[in-house]
């Protein structure tokens, strides 16, 4: 499974996913029947401790969908924690600089490619039932690394940071960078959107992968057709646009 994302990635398919704060293991396992190729469980503004984050990927595993972890922050021990928790990727926010960018990829991945300490009983070995042999070549083929271009001062550094060795691809998140120029919530901005197409622009030129949140389908659709190859939906987002309807459409 865990495999099979990055591979497709790789391959250059369209994938969709799920972002996900609210700390339940069920709304992973909606996602994945309804078939969604993966989900990002947010425990950078979510509620998740590292028990609930476990039970969030193990329904993962058991709904045949992929789950990468958003940490909250560029921190060494917290990108192992989740990654030993099962996680087949990182998304790190506030990734400013190439040098965090190499710190973050260096963090996820084993050596000699990175400086990730191993525990060969952890969830992501199987629990030690299988050889560590196994679980370093899983590691390898399987794990992601997505900095966040959320920063105003990031945006000179877009190619490095996309280009940098073990970097899968970036995630623009637009409602930071949105306040980070000084545009706060309004992700249509012209200067937000300019931002937003020029990170992309150059994120693709330098081979990478780029994702990023969309409303709609329709607009999930754009961003296909422009090369953004990972599109993202906030279930929050959608279940409250769904309550809201739902409660404005009655005769009271
Ligand atoms: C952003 O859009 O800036 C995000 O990181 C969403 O949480």
């Amino acid at each position: 499974m865990a495999q099979m994302l990055k591979a497709r990635m790789r391959a250059g398919e369209n994938l969709v996913g799920c972002f996900i704060m609210l700390p339940s293991p069920a709304l992973v396992e909606m996602a994945g029947y309804a078939g969604f190729d993966f989900v990002i469980l947010d425990t950078e503004h979510g509620a998740a401790t590292s028990e609930t984050l476990e039970h969030q990927l193990r329904a993962a595993d058991a709904s045949g969908i992929s789950a990468l972890v958003r940490t909250s922050s560029m921190n060494p021990g917290e990108i192992l924690r989740v990654l030993d928790a099962g996680a087949t990727g990182i998304v790190v926010p506030h990734v400013r600089t190439p040098a965090d960018a190499e710190a973050i990829a260096s963090a996820a991945h084993y050596p000699p490619y990175g400086c990730r300490g191993i525990a060969t009983t952890s969830r992501a070995g199987r629990h030690g039932f299988i050889s560590v042999a196994e679980h370093l070549s899983r590691a390898h083929d399987s794990t992601i690394v997505l900095p966040q271009i959320e920063d105003a001062d990031a945006l000179p550094y877009v190619s490095a940071i996309a280009g940098t060795a073990g970097v899968d691809g970036i995630f623009i998140g637009p409602a930071d960078l949105s306040i980070s120029l000084g545009h706060p919530g309004n992700h249509s901005d012209p200067q937000v959107l300019a931002a937003i197409e020029k990170a992309a622009q150059e994120a693709c030129a330098a081979g990478s992968i780029v994702s990023t949140f969309a409303s709609s389908s329709n607009e999930a659709n754009a961003f296909f057709r422009r090369g953004i190859k990972m599109v993202m939906f906030s279930t929050t987002s959608l279940f409250t646009a769904t309550l809201r309807d739902t409660v404005s459409g009655l005769l009271k």
